[in-house]
């Protein structure tokens, strides 16, 4: 390699290729791949592009939703759309799920949120594009309502101070790649993440706002990350964007969570697009990706059989240190864990 240049750039082609030998997998995040650089550049260029602001419209979730959510929507649809290697996509952006036109379907199905945290995205704090992928059984929507075990690649791209994307194929290792700018392509940078050995940074990533509507064991949770623990105080993060607080979970240590509760009792976030792919992450880093009590048990997210394809569920993420917390407070409570 010489000084300023990589003479073999470990690209992400080359590296689904060497790991799948699968070309449409490769065609697939090469698509996917485009419409985040897409999407990196309109973000990139919100201020400048006159691109704030509202669309005057409403999504799914009943988000007024932003020019910015609507071009990131249009940029994945139409990459995805004419990879020729997808044939059903469902978006958070859209009611209705996707059927790709018989003559460019292929056999992937593709669930994704294109611009996660675009609430945030006036002010310019980190947002991201959430995805998982199944392979085709019948060509109907039925073949996204699965759970993660049938996920065959899961991942997020976050437009930060730099672009990432973090993916996995299923029972694979988590890698991450940086988009270099200068030539437009994602480079292999984080090899097999890790949540850290030791738990890393005792950090707990919550919404505090929703405190009085927690059940009892999430409140005395809290309640001890803020006492710290051993004597370890705990320090709270929380940017309201889900790709940024989980990646930094991913990275530093600590617990990410949004439980249901009693203003929304299947949690918040959605299960096909966002619990699901993140709970693959979280958990083939060494993680663990609780529904914490939910439907009578604690669960596992990637168990979750989505019902519908903007479904909800809770999100308990982060290692097994800090979890652990968590699940000791069922305990006391009287919840097996
Ligand atoms: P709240 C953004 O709207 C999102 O879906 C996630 O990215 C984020 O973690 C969460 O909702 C924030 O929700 O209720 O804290 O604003």
């Amino acid at each position: 390699m010489s000084d300023m240049f990589d003479l073999d750039a470990p690209t992400l082609s080359r590296y689904v290729m060497k790991n799948t030998k699968d070309p449409e997998l490769v065609i697939l995040l090469n698509s996917l791949a485009t419409s985040f650089k897409l999407i990196a550049s309109a973000v990139g260029r919100a201020g400048v592009a006159k691109l704030y602001g509202l669309a005057g419209e409403v999504n799914s979730t009943g988000d007024d939703q932003k020019k910015l959510d609507v071009m990131s929507n249009d940029m994945m649809i139409n990459a995805l759309i004419h990879s020729g290697v997808c044939c059903v996509l469902v978006s958070e952006e859209n009611e209705d799920p996707i059927i790709v036109p018989a003559d460019k379907a292929g056999k992937f199905c593709v669930a994704f949120d294109p611009l996660d945290g675009s609430s945030n995205i006036d002010c310019n704090v980190s947002v991201g594009t959430i995805f998982s992928v199944y392979e085709r059984k019948d060509g109907s929507v039925n073949d996204l309502l699965r759970s993660g075990a049938d996920c065959i690649c899961a991942g997020y791209c976050c437009y930060s101070s730099a672009v990432e994307l973090v993916f996995t194929f299923n029972g694979g290792t988590v890698e991450g790649f940086c988009l270099d700018p200068t030539i437009g392509e994602f480079i292999h940078t984080r090899i097999d993440m890790k949540f850290p050995a030791d738990g890393g940074k005792r950090i707990y990533s919550c919404n505090e706002g929703n405190y009085i509507h927690w059940d009892k064991p999430i409140q005395d949770a809290v309640s001890v990350f803020k006492s710290g623990v051993d004597g370890e105080p705990y320090t709270a993060r929380y940017v309201g964007s889900m790709v940024a607080d989980i990646h930094r979970t991913l990275l530093y240590g600590g617990v990410y969570i949004y439980p249901a509760d009693k203003k929304s009792p299947k949690g918040k976030l959605r299960c096909l697009y966002e619990g699901i792919p993140m709970a693959l992450i979280i958990e083939q880093a060494g993680g663990i990706a609780s529904t914490g009590y939910f439907q009578g048990k604690i669960g596992r997210v990637a168990e979750l059989v989505p019902d519908a394809i903007h479904c909800k569920c809770p999100i308990i993420m982060g290692g097994p240190r800090d979890v652990g917390v968590i699940y000791d407070c069922y305990k006391k409570a009287g919840v097996e864990t």
